[in-house]
């Protein structure tokens, strides 16, 4: 078989860059290890910058979230128990993040493809990338029994941070950079409705918490614990008593129901430079991590492959290499600005296992600071609805 674009995963990213070559008219084919059901009802992301929404809206895919999705316009910082609010639109022109569910993103992304005719392999195994430093690199795989070899000019690695394509490139070829934090976060869906409008993080002696939502009937909350927490010691009870505890703050209180879902996910921050190497192109989580408190990954995930589709379509149109030269190097500039907003969110927001007094001085008074002076708050919001695209 072959095709001009193979694609490793059908998560956001490789589904939304299949999504845009097929609008400029490049082929593309989609290789993913898990089902499609399974791909559809993981629970991640829900946070969506302004421009994620804008492409979706521009491609064709914002039927359901013009609908389902929630504009939120400021979020809540709550310390010493009492909540601020950063009025985000306000301060960044008019910008506002949107709350829809990745799987949601997911799912549309995959009706959008199926139906324009697009190819995707579903429960793909053995999933391997050769040739990478030649001409023709291939994708092979078993599907429904038979050894299947996709030949490809182009191999895009969207297959997250676990997948096979980051581990190609020779090791002289690649540069990691990494900092893992000495915790986790438990996150839960609950089916009840939110007890606020907008997003709360909160700062609190016995660690972050953070009340999120994905509809008017639906919360999604998090909780900081111990980076090798098992979920066997967090029975329902005990995770919504922590969750009063830490979120509790005057004449508000937690509403409670049953628990949907509930995993634990570690916390890291991680780069790999470059992001090419010969035909192989790494693009959203197989390329970088961030902790979650800054509600990027999906985002960044979506502008690298928005920056690759662009220069694949003027390398086919006629045979600029330019835009795919420096593919790398555009998407690292967002990248470390990324990874610099979500560690500062992090380290201002969860609690160290040798903080001292100090430590949380400074982190209280920079929570002051960031509620208080305007251009100190305006920088957060800048950075958490997303800084524009180049
Ligand atoms: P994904 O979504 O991991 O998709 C990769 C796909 O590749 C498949 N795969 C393979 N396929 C074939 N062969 C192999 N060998 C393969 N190995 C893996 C996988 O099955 C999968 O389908 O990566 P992608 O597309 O780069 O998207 C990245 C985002 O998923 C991720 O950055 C976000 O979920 C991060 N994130 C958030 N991002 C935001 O922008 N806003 C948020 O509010 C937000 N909240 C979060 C988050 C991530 C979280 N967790 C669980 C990590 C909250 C949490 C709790
Ligand atoms: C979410 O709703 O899942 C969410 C919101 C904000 C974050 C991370 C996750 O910072």
């Amino acid at each position: 078989m072959r095709t001009k674009v193979g694609i490793v995963g059908a998560g956001p990213a490789g589904l939304m860059l299949s999504h845009l070559l097929h609008l400029h008219g490049i082929d593309s084919v989609i290789v993913e290890k898990r089902s499609r059901e399974y791909v559809e009802k993981r629970v991640r992301a829900g946070v969506l910058e302004q421009s994620t929404v804008d492409l979706l809206h521009q491609t064709g895919c914002g039927q359901r979230l013009a609908v389902d999705a929630l504009v939120h316009q400021g979020i809540e910082l709550l310390f010493d128990g009492h909540t601020h609010r950063i009025p985000m639109s306000e301060l960044t022109g008019g910008r506002a993040i949107t709350i829809y569910g990745q799987q949601k993103v997911v799912h549309d992304l995959t009706e959008a493809r199926l139906a324009a005719g697009g190819q995707i392999y579903f429960d793909a195994a053995d999933v391997a990338v050769s040739g990478i430093e030649s001409a023709t690199p291939r994708i092979t795989f078993t599907h429904d029994g038979r050894t299947v070899e996709l030949a490809c000019d182009i191999v895009a690695g969207c297959d997250g941070f676990h997948g096979v394509c980051r581990e190609t490139i020779p090791p002289a070829g690649r540069r990691i950079h990494e900092r893992e934090y000495p915790f986790a976060w438990l996150g839960i869906l609950a089916d009840v409705a939110p007890s606020t409008d907008e997003l709360i993080y909160a700062h609190h002696d016995r660690g972050f918490a953070l009340h999120s939502l994905r509809s008017p009937e639906i919360s999604r909350l998090y909780l900081q614990v111990e980076p090798q927490e098992q979920l066997t010691n967090w029975p329902d009870e005990r995770i919504w008593d922590e969750l009063q505890i830490r979120l509790a703050h005057d004449g508000w209180s937690l509403k409670q129901g049953p628990i949907l879902e509930k995993s634990i996910t570690p916390m890291r921050s991680f780069v790999c430079e470059p992001m090419q190497h010969g035909r192989l192109f790494l693009a959203g989580d197989a390329a970088h991590i961030v902790p979650p408190t800054g509600a990027k990954g999906l985002n960044l995930a979506i502008h690298d492959v928005y920056v690759l589709a662009t220069a694949l379509a003027a390398w086919y149109d006629g045979g600029d290499e330019t835009l795919l030269a420096s593919y790398s190097a555009t998407c690292l500039r967002r990248v470390w600005r990324v990874q610099h907003f979500s560690w500062w969110m992090t380290s201002m927001l969860h609690r160290f296992p040798d903080d001292d007094v100090f430590a949380q001085r400074l982190q209280l008074s920079q929570l002051e600071y960031v509620v208080s002076s305007s251009a100190a708050a305006t920088s957060l919001a800048e950075n958490y609805v997303g800084l524009p695209w180049d």
